[in-house]
This record gives C-alpha cells, sequence and structure tokens, in this order.
C-alpha cells in the first residue's frame, strides 16, 4: 500500500518522457507543477510551460487510498482504468464537452487530460452567482448523448451486455451503495452533522417510513438497473465551465446503472445551491430570488432539454433503423406511447436519486461547499433543514410529480416555509 505522491521535478522528468505530452508542453527547460486536487479521491496537477503557461495539461494520479479519508480506507487503483474508459467513451459521444485525453499509464495509474484553464469548477462559480447562458443546452446534450447511446435503446443486446460486463466498478460502486444510499439513514459514525441540524430532522431519516421505503427503492434502482453507462457522480464539481463552453470532468465512478442517477445528480446539486443562496447572497448583499429563479429555471431547462434530446436520439434510430424498440415499425402511437412512460419513469427516478442526493450533502461525510460554507450555524441548520425537506418530498411524491415545472413550483414553496428553530 505504500505510495509517494510525485515531487515536481519528478512528474516533471515523467512528462517529459511521453512524446505526446511533452510535444504539448513545448521543449522549455522548466516545467511549473502545482498540486491542486480538492476532490475525495486523487491527486491533480495542472503543470505548465514556464516560457508559455498557455502550454499546460492535467495530470491525476489515483493513490492506493481514498485521499478524503487516507491509507485506512484502501482503494484499488485500477480505479484510474474506469475513469480512462469512461472518458473516452463520453469523449467519442460527445467532443464538445469532454476534455481530451493525452495519456494513460495504467502502471502509474494516471491520466494526462487537457487542461481547462479558462473553466471553473461550477460549483464554485454557482456559489458565486454566475450565470451560465449555455449550461442546461450543455450539460442536457451530455446526459442525452451518454446515456442514450449506451442503452439497449441503441446497442445491439449483445454489445450492451458486453458493455455492462466490462464496465464494473465494484469498489466505487459501494462507496456509493454507503454513502448514498444506507449510511445516511442509519446513525453511522461516518456520518457528519452540522451542529445546529435538529435532531428531529435526523430522526426522520431514521424512522419515517414513506422516505425509507422510497430510499430503498432508489438503492435497488441503483444497485440493479444496469441501464446505461452513466457518469455516477455529475454533481456541479464533476462539471467545468465558462460562459461559452461546458466540460464534464472525473468519470471515476462510472458503471452500468440507472439513467435517473446522472440526471438526478445534476438536478439534486442545483437544488443544493439554489437553497443555500439565503447565505450566498446576503453575504454579497444581493437579493436571493433573483439567482434562486435561475438555478430554478435551469432544472426545468436541463431536465426539458435533456427529454426532449433523448426522445429526438431515440425517434431518429428508430427511424433510421426502421424497427421500434417495442418491436414492429418505428413512428407507431404504442412506440410513442412507450417512450412517453419510459420518460415519465425517468422522472420519477430522476426525482428520487436527487432526494437520496441531497440527503448525503447534509448528513453524510462528504459535503458540498455551498453549505459548509455557511458560516452562521442557525442559517446553515435552516437550509439544510429545508433542503432535507425538499429530498424527502423528491423521493415520497417522485411518481405523482408529473412535470419538472411541478418540481419546481414545489422547490419554490418549500423555500418559503418557514423554519422553527
Ligand atoms: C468518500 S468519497 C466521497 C464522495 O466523493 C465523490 O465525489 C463521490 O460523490 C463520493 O461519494
Ligand atoms: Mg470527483
Amino acid at each position: 500500500m505504500h505510495f509517494e505522491a510525485f515531487s515536481s521535478s519528478e512528474l516533471a522528468a515523467y512528462l517529459r518522457g511521453i512524446p505526446a505530452v511533452h510535444a504539448r508542453l513545448g521543449d522549455d527547460s522548466e516545467l511549473q507543477v502545482v498540486e491542486v486536487g480538492d476532490g475525495n479521491l486523487n491527486y491533480v496537477y495542472f503543470v505548465s510551460s514556464a516560457r508559455d503557461p498557455q502550454r499546460s495539461v492535467v495530470v491525476k494520479q489515483a493513490p492506493p487510498f481514498l485521499r478524503l479519508v487516507g491509507e485506512s480506507w484502501p482503494l484499488p487503483r485500477e480505479r484510474m482504468e474506469r475513469e480512462v474508459a469512461a472518458l473516452r467513451r463520453f469523449g467519442a459521444l460527445c467532443p464538445q464537452h469532454v476534455p481530451r485525453v493525452y495519456h494513460a499509464d495504467s502502471e502509474r495509474f494516471l491520466i494526462v487530460m487537457q487542461r481547462l484553464a479558462s473553466h471553473r469548477v461550477l460549483r464554485q462559480g454557482l456559489i458565486d452567482g454566475i450565470v451560465y447562458p449555455h449550461l442546461a443546452d450543455h450539460v442536457s446534450t451530455f446526459l442525452a448523448r451518454t446515456l442514450f447511446h449506451g442503452s439497449d435503446l441503441y446497442l445491439a443486446p449483445d454489445a450492451k451486455k458486453a458493455a455492462v460486463g466490462g464496465d464494473i466498478n465494484t469498489e466505487l460502486c459501494r462507496i456509493t451503495e454507503d454513502l448514498v444510499f444506507t449510511f445516511p439513514f442509519e446513525d453511522d459514525p461516518s456520518n457528519v452533522y452540522s451542529p445546529a441540524l435538529p435532531a428531529a430532522a435526523l430522526e426522520r431519516l431514521r424512522t419515517h417510513e414513506p422516505l425509507r421505503r422510497a430510499a430503498g427503492e432508489m438503492k435497488w434502482a441503483f444497485m440493479n438497473h444496469a441501464e446505461t453507462l452513466v457518469h455516477g457522480d455529475l454533481h456541479t464539481g464533476s462539471i467545468m465551465a465558462n460562459e461559452r463552453e461546458t466540460y464534464v470532468i472525473d468519470p471515476e465512478f462510472a458503471f452500468y446503472g440507472p439513467m435517473g442517477f446522472d440526471t438526478g445528480a445534476f438536478i439534486a446539486n442545483l437544488l443544493l445551491a439554489c437553497y443555500a443562496r439565503e447565505w450566498h447572497d446576503r453575504v454579497a448583499g444581493r437579493d436571493p430570488v433573483v439567482y434562486q429563479r435561475w438555478l430554478l429555471e435551469q432544472v426545468v431547462r436541463v431536465w426539458n432539454g435533456f427529454a426532449q434530446k433523448f426522445a429526438g436520439l431515440w425517434r431518429v434510430h428508430e427511424r433510421e433503423t426502421g424497427r421500434a424498440y417495442i418491436g414492429g415499425p418505428a413512428d407507431t402511437h404504442a412506440a410513442e406511447a412507450f417512450r412517453e412512460d419510459f420518460m415519465r419513469r425517468l422522472l420519477a427516478d430522476t426525482l428520487g436519486f436527487a432526494g437520496c442526493k441531497m440527503i448525503r450533502r447534509i448528513v453524510g461525510m462528504a459535503k458540498v461547499a455551498e453549505i459548509t460554507g455557511i458560516k452562521d450555524e442557525a442559517v446553515r441548520a435552516r437550509v439544510e433543514v429545508r433542503c432535507l425537506r425538499l429530498a424527502e418530498a423528491l423521493l415520497v411524491q417522485r411518481r405523482e410529480l408529473a412535470s419538472i415545472e411541478a418540481v419546481t413550483a414545489l422547490a419554490a414553496q418549500l423555500l418559503a416555509q418557514p423554519v422553527d428553530a
């Protein structure tokens, strides 16, 4: 298990030995290396030419443990291979939204890829209240293209089954099974609660039967519904964006799972960002309502954009092959009705997963900066209680919420509800 992270000079020497990377960085004698990993799992470096900083790459290396916890939580380094495979697969489907892979090393478990120098981690941009005009369009395109093309709606049955077998990601799925679907609903020692979070809110996660049954159904779906190659961790920290471009990064949790896990993760994180505005806008001296509205609008636009693009890809594919997934010719009323039912179920899954993802960020070990950045304990607890209420409603009512507009109306309504101290 002994692992030593690269020193700057070791990494520079290593990169110099890779022709494709060497060419990209130029033959400048000096390389600047900065370790920037702020994620939970890996080491991440920005490497650039000292003479021409435009020439730069990102290096990501998997240590044999979970970085957030340390050596006491071992993790196989082969997880990097899952990430490389997913980056290549998603990159082929959506090159405009996935960083390019320049080099992958399956002995050192590292990857060298495109540096997104003029982009920021979306979570941070949202905390700062930045408006991204193309975000929903770009993310919905990424979701539609990746989720559709990995599924039985597009792939031949044998190709799909081979893909399911090739993309097993046991250890990282286990992290999600524990941290998203199990530990938040029991008194696990890894859980972290903010000091002022009322005991009743926690108690409800452990005792409220409708919520627990719904969360159990989502856990089952996560573990058993091998629908497509999902990113597996599509929160706003896995996206880098500027006003023109959007990139999806970090697919190390990729596996064959339910489509709604990715759509749900993204929507959950927009909702967390929305509910945390009360603090961030107060600190910035702004009225939270404006950006909250923008965030809820993005929830609507990303879902509706996704649903329209996904169904469009499906229709075109059936027309081109002349056959419907349900058998028989394309373009029949039954084929369209099946599609509508499919999208309705996918919305329900999305909401259920979104609920679980919100809950884990409030009571689980891995938090999100828009919540932990709330310095006033009482405000943080109020925001957290509201997030838990919305998460519960999404889980329990997921099949009754018939449109995404109904979801954002509910989110706005619960946001306005008072929380007892
Ligand atoms: C213990 S790893 C915690 C979390 O970091 C990743 O981003 C995933 O969300 C994982 O659950
Ligand atoms: Mg990550």
